[in-house]
């Protein structure tokens, strides 16, 4: 299995989009390890953020992602996940994400951009031990859909 994590950011969770955004995931067939509603600190904002440390824009994303609750998730299903989940997402500048994908339906400006995701296998890993505690992730489940997903 592959993992990402996913954030919905403060800009989702206040403007109501968490069942929205959700759903594309569910509607896709992914499968939830793990989700819950929390407050990021300063501490886990820039550990998570580390690769951005220095950039312009790195104080006003650990204060966006610190300025109210969000929702984290993993999700998971067969290799090419996260390149899937990615292409949901869309490009990082809503402004020049495609109609379709969750930034380029729902935002239109970069430091507003609604959602976190992992872009590599690895990150997907490296983020989900840094957002979940192993009690709080279900590693295999079965669905009865899966086969209908799955091949
Ligand atoms: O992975 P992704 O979120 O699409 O973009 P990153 O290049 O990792 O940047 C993380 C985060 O930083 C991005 O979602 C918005 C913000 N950001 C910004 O505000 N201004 C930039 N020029 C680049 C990124
Ligand atoms: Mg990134």
């Amino acid at each position: 299995m592959e993992r990402a994590l996913l954030i919905l950011k403060p800009d989702a969770v206040q403007r109501g989009l968490i069942g929205a955004i959700i759903s594309r995931f569910e509607q896709r067939g992914l499968k939830f390890q793990g989700l819950k509603l929390m407050q990021v600190d300063e501490a886990l904002a820039r550990r998570h953020y580390a690769e951005h440390e220095g950039k312009s824009f790195f104080n006003g994303l650990v204060s966006y992602i610190t300025s109210a609750p969000v929702v984290v998730a993993v999700v998971a299903g067969k290799p090419g996940t996260v390149e899937l989940v990615r292409a949901m997402v869309g490009a990082t500048n809503p402004a020049k994400a495609a109609p379709g994908t969750i930034r380029g339906d729902f935002g239109v400006d970069i430091g507003r951009n609604l959602i976190h995701a992992s872009d590599s296998p690895e990150s997907g890993e490296r983020e989900t031990a840094i957002f979940f505690q192993p009690h709080e992730l279900i590693g295999e489940w079965n669905r009865s859909l899966d086969g209908w997903i799955y091949e």
